[in-house]
C-alpha cells in the first residue's frame, strides 16, 4: 500500500475518536464518509458510517432537547484525551477558572452555591482536547446529599481532580470528605502555569506522526506514559499494525534524529513518529 493511501480517511478517524462533543464527532463523521475510499469493497465501511452519523444525529437531538427541558447533568460522559474535575468547596473560584481555561461560560457570582450542576468544558492543552468539569461545591457529609452518589461517581472516573478551597479549614473538609478514594489530587494554589502543572499531572505524552518529506501533523495524539510504538499505530489505523515495516522516528527517545525503530519502542513526550507500511 503506498503511505498515503488512506492517510486522510485515518486522519478524520481520529479525529472522531478524540472528538468531544457530539457535534464535533458528526463533523468528523461527514470527513470520514467523504474521505473514505469508494471502491466495491469499501461499501460495507461506508454503511458503517453512515449508521454511526444516523446514531449520532440521534443523540444531538437528544441533546437539544434535553437543554431544553433543563434535564439535571448529573452523569458525564467521558470525551477527549482525559477527564480533570474541579472539585471544591464554594466561592473557590471553580467557575471562574473553568471559564478562563475553557471555551464553556458558567454563571459567577459572590454569592455561594451558584453552580448547582456539573459544568462541562473543553480545554485545549497544545493541541490536545482536554475535558475540564467543574462539580457544585462539596459540603460537609456530601455523599449523603441527593446527588452525592453522582457527585462520587464523577470524582471516581476522572482522570486528575484540581482541588480548590479557600483557606485551610476547607481544604482539611475536602480531604476528609474524599478520604477514601484512590484520586489523582492537584491543589490549586492560584498558579499560573495551571494548565502545564495539569498536564504534569497526568502522566501523559503528546506524540505526532508525520509523512516522509513533510512537517509533523497536527494536533499531536495523546498517549498513557510508557506507551510503544504499537500503541499510536493502533490508534492512527486498524491496519497500521499488519502493514507496519519500520518507522522512523524524532525526538527524545532516541539517541540519533530519524532512527528507524520498531513496535516495541516506547515514546516520549513530543516525539515525532514517521510510519513506512509494507
Ligand atoms: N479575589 C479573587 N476573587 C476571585 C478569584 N476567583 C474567583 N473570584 C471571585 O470569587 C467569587 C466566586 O467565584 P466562582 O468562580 O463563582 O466560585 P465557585 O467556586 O464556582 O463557587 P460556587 O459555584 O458558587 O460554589 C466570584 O465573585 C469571583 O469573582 C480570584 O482568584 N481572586
Ligand atoms: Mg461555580
Amino acid at each position: 500500500m503506498p503511505i498515503n493511501a488512506g492517510f486522510e480517511f485515518g486522519k478524520a478517524e481520529r479525529k472522531f475518536h478524540e472528538a468531544v462533543t457530539i457535534h464535533e464527532k458528526m463533523e468528523a463523521l461527514k470527513e470520514m464518509y467523504r474521505t473514505a475510499p469508494k471502491h466495491k469493497s469499501s461499501e460495507g465501511l461506508l454503511k458503517e458510517i453512515k449508521i454511526k452519523m444516523a446514531k449520532y444525529k440521534e443523540l444531538m437531538d437528544r441533546e437539544r432537547k434535553q437543554k431544553k427541558g433543563k434535564v439535571a447533568k448529573y452523569s458525564i460522559k467521558k470525551e477527549g484525551a482525559a477527564t480533570i474535575t474541579l472539585v471544591g468547596t464554594t466561592n473557590s473560584g471553580k467557575s471562574t477558572l473553568l471559564k478562563k481555561l475553557t471555551n464553556s461560560n458558567p454563571l459567577i457570582s459572590e454569592y455561594p452555591f451558584t453552580t448547582q450542576d456539573p459544568e462541562i468544558g473543553t480545554m485545549d492543552y497544545k493541541g490536545v482536547k482536554l475535558q475540564i468539569v467543574e462539580l457544585p461545591a462539596i459540603v460537609k457529609d456530601f455523599m449523603h446529599s441527593k446527588n452525592g452518589l453522582a457527585l462520587m461517581s464523577i470524582i471516581r472516573i476522572s482522570d486528575l481532580i484540581v482541588l480548590m478551597y479557600n483557606n485551610e479549614e476547607e481544604r482539611k473538609l475536602l480531604y476528609k470528605e474524599l478520604e477514601d478514594e484512590q484520586l489523582n489530587i492537584l491543589e490549586y494554589k492560584k498558579q499560573n502555569n495551571i494548565k502545564d502543572l495539569m498536564w504534569d499531572h497526568l502522566d501523559m505524552i503528546k506524540v505526532y506522526t508525520k509523512q516522509p518529506g513533510k512537517g509533523k501533523d497536527y494536533p499531536p495524539m495523546a498517549l498513557p506514559k510508557g506507551s510503544t510504538l504499537k500503541d499510536i499505530a493502533q490508534k492512527v489505523h486498524k491496519d497500521f499494525i499488519k502493514k507496519f515495516k519500520f518507522a522512523r522516528l524524532w525526538g527524545n527517545s532516541v539517541r540519533f534524529q530519524g532512527a528507524q525503530v520498531g513496535l516495541s519502542h516506547i515514546l516520549h513526550d513530543e516525539d515525532i513518529v514517521e510510519f513506512h507500511l509494507k
